[in-house]
């Protein structure tokens, strides 16, 4: 790299253009060039929160710098397999569930837990709109802080604002760069515009949002006025792991990991096994039937991509074998 080259942050990107933060100032480029035409395993080569380097005319993208850190889930809907990266260089990942409309979704808040985990990136569980079901709250409130995750428990809604809970989280958000990610209408814009001051993003119409559409249409990543930078997501239906091998998956799931050395065989996967402490656990209530539940549909998952991979590891087979429905 020339010391000229001007380096530049990711701040969103469009279907054509990408802005960015050079020396203070907001610009656009062009996704176009070099970068653009390799069709590696990434279903794009930008993200929101990378560092690119700027050509000596400082209006195209040359190289994108390592990343310290990524969230990235399984694309679904192609026909070969490929990581969709949806946010770069992150500190802090905030998986964002509502109690109830639209209900707390158990699989997809595990696959953000786990694809965080995967990265060592802090994640906490924020549960939103506890005004809405107190007691589904207070039993996935439970259900988490058992599985030994970092839980904050929120209600934006007026008259009921939880302010130690928004004040905590407000604090998180200061000493770091996090993702913010859940389902569409899961509260994540409204909790931003409730512990920012003067960020005023869009927050939707529960009825748009019941017909699919999203509020959110862009991740952009917004420097906050009392230090730190968040990144605000479109929601998320799915979020499968990335070719995340079988023996690798229990490790993301900690609660269980833990349980490991009193499994009678050492490579216990926790499925049919004899003498397993995990179903043991299980079976006492030691241990969440949905976080269970979780587990298995991935390790599920990472065996038949396993299995595929031993009969010729072709990617087309394993694209078809591993299709999900659903566009994001
Ligand atoms: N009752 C209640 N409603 C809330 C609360 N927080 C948000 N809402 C409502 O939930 C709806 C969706 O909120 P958004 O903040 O737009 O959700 P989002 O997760 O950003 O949605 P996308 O941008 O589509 O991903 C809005 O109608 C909000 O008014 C809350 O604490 N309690
Ligand atoms: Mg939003
Ligand atoms: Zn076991």
């Amino acid at each position: 790299m020339q010391p000229s080259s001007p380096q530049a942050l990711v701040l969103r990107i469009d279907a054509k253009v990408c802005h960015v933060e050079v020396d203070g100032e907001r610009r656009q480029l062009p996704l176009a060039g070099k970068l653009f035409e390799d069709r590696s395993r990434e279903r794009r080569p930008l993200a929101v929160g990378d560092r690119v380097v700027l050509d000596a005319t400082g209006k195209a993208i040359d190289a994108v710098l390592p990343r310290s850190s990524q969230l990235h889930r399984r694309a679904t809907g192609e026909g070969e397999e490929r990581a969709q990266v949806l946010a770069a260089n992150l500190t802090q990942v905030l998986a964002v569930a509502s109690t109830a409309e639209p209900p707390f979704q158990p699989e997809l808040v595990d696959g953000i837990l786990a694809a965080a985990a995967r990265e060592r990136i802090p994640a906490t569980l924020v549960l939103a709109k506890i005004d809405l079901d107190p007691t589904a709250a207070a039993f996935w409130r439970q259900v988490y802080a058992h599985a030994g995750v970092h839980v904050i428990a929120t209600s934006t809604k007026a008259g009921h604002e939880t302010a130690a809970a928004l004040q905590e989280l407000a604090a998180l958000l200061h000493q770091n760069r996090t993702v913010v990610c859940g389902l569409s209408g899961a509260g994540k814009s409204s909790l931003l515009n409730a512990v920012v001051p003067g960020v005023n993003l869009r927050v939707g119409d529960l009825n748009h949002i019941r017909q699919g559409r999203h509020t959110t249409t862009h991740t952009e990543l917004l420097p906050l006025p009392g230090g730190g930078h968040v990144l605000d997501t479109p929601g998320v239906r799915n979020f499968h792991l990335f070719a995340t091998g079988s023996q690798e998956l229990q490790f993301l799931f900690p609660e269980l990991a833990a349980l490991l050395p009193q499994c009678e065989f050492r490579s216990c996967l926790h499925a049919e096994e004899r003498q397993c402490a995990v179903r043991k656990a299980l079976d006492e209530g030691r241990v969440a039937e949905s976080r269970y539940r979780s587990y298995r549909t991935m390790l599920q998952d990472a065996l038949e991509a396993e299995r595929l991979e031993v009969r010729g590891g072709r990617p087309e087979l394993r694209g078809k074998g591993r299709r999900r429905p659903g566009r994001r």
